[in-house]
């Protein structure tokens, strides 16, 4: 496992969302998208509650919440607000990803069905209340993020599909596709192959969705390590993975190119609400990163599959970090 080595603040008072805050059934408050809208800071968390025992830990079902707040670390979730779909195909949406295309909102989500996990693009009203989806990918593919802008005059989105029967095990990349509509999807390119990143295993697969610097489109990425010979990490009787931040810049006008990516963690887990008494230890799992207009950044991410939390940095020391150690 490789150390935090203390590039971005952690918020004291994290996690900022947990299951004592939600006013509905509720038990693991994670992997949130966050946007900030007219000066509002605006999240859609998931929510894996239990009932009925149904498995070895007893979570029944999934839905997403919706929570609002001034400063983005207090927050106040809306009561009645859960998001679920669900028909004879559909089993759940989850992991959720904010974006404002053109003071338009959207919202990507991946998305179990009975024949494998689909990624969704859906459009939310005004008020962040309702959703209507708009696409949905072919299995196997998630991670979704949306770039905050038209880029050669197409909407363009990193994703993350899986390609068990040809890569072999857990060993996946980062991709790029661009559509005219936000329905129809192609041209797609690889843009990041998990074989880069040094601190990583297996699988890697978008983090945030893309904020743009003046240097190339700045984004945080999940990176897994698989570790056959941890024991038990969290409430599942096996956990062997470990979840980092890592750190890429893209080019403004070629998205599919990587300028350059920090060749070590951004975030390791090593709070104790990373790395203990969670559903999955040692999991951060990022999500939304929102620009502040004096350059500071704020990263939210899920920590332990269990609880929502938010880290501090700079939008220049998280380039420098990308520039420093340039893959070309
Ligand atoms: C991934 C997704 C995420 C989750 C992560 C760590 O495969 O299921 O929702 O946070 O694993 O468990």
């Amino acid at each position: 496992m490789f150390k935090d080595l203390n590039l971005v603040k952690r918020y004291k008072d994290n996690p900022i969302l947990s299951k004592k805050d939600i006013p509905f059934k509720a038990d693991l408050i994670f992997n949130a998208g966050v946007t900030k809208y007219h000066g509002i800071y605006y999240m859609i968390f998931r929510n894996d509650y239990k009932g009925t025992p149904c498995d070895s830990v007893g979570l029944a079902g999934t839905n997403l919440g919706l929570a609002k707040s001034k400063d983005g670390l207090h927050w106040i979730v809306d009561k009645k607000t859960r998001f679920v779909l669900q028909d004879n195909e559909i089993k759940r949406i989850y992991d959720p990803r904010l974006q404002v295309i053109n003071d338009e909102i959207y919202m990507c989500f991946a998305c179990d069905t009975k024949h494998g996990i689909r990624g969704g693009i859906g459009k939310l009203d005004k008020s962040f209340k309702k959703l209507k989806v708009i696409s949905l990918t072919t299995p196997d593919n998630r991670n979704m993020v949306l770039f905050p802008e038209k880029i050669n005059g197409k909407y363009v989105r990193l994703e993350r599909p899986f390609p068990v029967y040809s890569r072999g095990g857990e060993y996946f990349d980062i991709w790029m596709s661009d559509s005219s509509d936000l329905k129809y999807w192609g041209n797609s390119k690889l843009v990041l192959g998990a074989e880069k990143v040094k601190f990583s295993n297996a699988k890697i697969g978008p983090g945030t969705p893309p904020i743009k610097t003046k240097y190339g489109w700045l984004c945080l990425f999940h990176a897994v390590e698989l570790d056959p010979t941890r024991g038990k990490n969290g409430w599942e009787k096996k956990w062997q993975k470990i979840y980092y931040v890592g750190v890429m810049l893209l080019d403004l006008k070629n998205p599919s190119k990587v300028i350059g990516y920090y060749n070590k963690p951004l975030m390791s887990p090593s709070m104790p609400y990373e790395r203990k008494n969670g559903y999955r230890n040692d999991v951060i799992f990022p999500g939304g990163l929102i620009l502040e207009k004096n350059g500071k950044v704020k990263i939210y991410y899920g920590a332990a599959d269990t609880v929502e939390c938010v880290a501090f940095s700079t939008v220049d020391d998280l380039v420098k970090l990308c520039l420093k150690a340039n893959i070309k």
